[in-house]
């Protein structure tokens, strides 16, 4: 997949405010500080794009980039924030369940990991949603080049005991490891 024009859309911190042209949708899913706006950076090469580390207040909004004028790479909030009451993680967890559940434009998911750490009962329910509601979805290991490949390995092999993961991507925003393959199956999903 070549991408030839990248552009934020809107940062969107309620459902009316949305994309309504019904350009399908690539969401990115995974704990705050995990790499998901990095790896939009990378796979568009556009460094700045999206805004890395923010602080939660910023990350709040959905953030839709419209990529090629073909279809968005949607960067959904952050979860697992240290330092955020809980009533505000229940309200994240909620908006990425719903969004999941009806957002009828929604054509992927990049479930975004870090093969460093153990994932958790928000992650498995991202699982569980999305093979609620056979969305198609590809889980991302990012940071791969904070890891050795035989730490990468192992640790690949244990997380696939808890969660339901088929063909991961392993995934450096650092190298650009992953890069090509993470645009195929973009496109895949994309096609259906
Ligand atoms: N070494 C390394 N650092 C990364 C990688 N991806 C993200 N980071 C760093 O991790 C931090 C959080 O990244 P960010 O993209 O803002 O995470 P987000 O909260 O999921 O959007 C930043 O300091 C990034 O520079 C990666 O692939 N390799
Ligand atoms: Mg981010």
């Amino acid at each position: 997949m070549k991408i030839t024009k990248a552009e934020f859309a809107i940062g969107a911190s309620r459902a009316t405010l949305y994309p309504k042209d019904g350009l399908p949708e690539i969401i990115l899913v995974g704990r705050s500080n995990v790499g998901k706006s990095s790896l939009i950076n990378s796979l568009v090469n556009i460094k700045g794009l999206a805004k890395t580390s923010s602080s939660p207040g910023k990350t709040r909004a959905i953030n839709f980039y419209r990529i090629n004028e073909a279809f968005y790479l949607v960067d959904m909030p952050g979860f697992g924030y240290a330092n955020v009451p809980k009533k505000i993680k229940a309200e994240w967890e909620a908006m990425i369940e719903r969004y999941v559940k009806e957002r009828s434009t929604l054509s992927g998911a990049l479930v975004v990991l870090d093969p460093r750490r153990d994932p958790g009962p928000v992650e498995q329910g991202v699982y569980r949603w999305l093979l609620g509601e056979c969305i198609p979805h590809v889980t991302v290991f990012t940071k791969a080049d904070k890891l050795s490949r035989n730490e990468l390995s192992s640790r690949l092999a244990a997380i696939k005991k808890e969660i339901p993961i088929e063909h991961p991507v392993v995934f450096s925003s650092a190298t650009g490891d992953g890069r090509p393959v993470l645009g195929r199956r973009i496109h895949e999903m994309l096609e259906g």
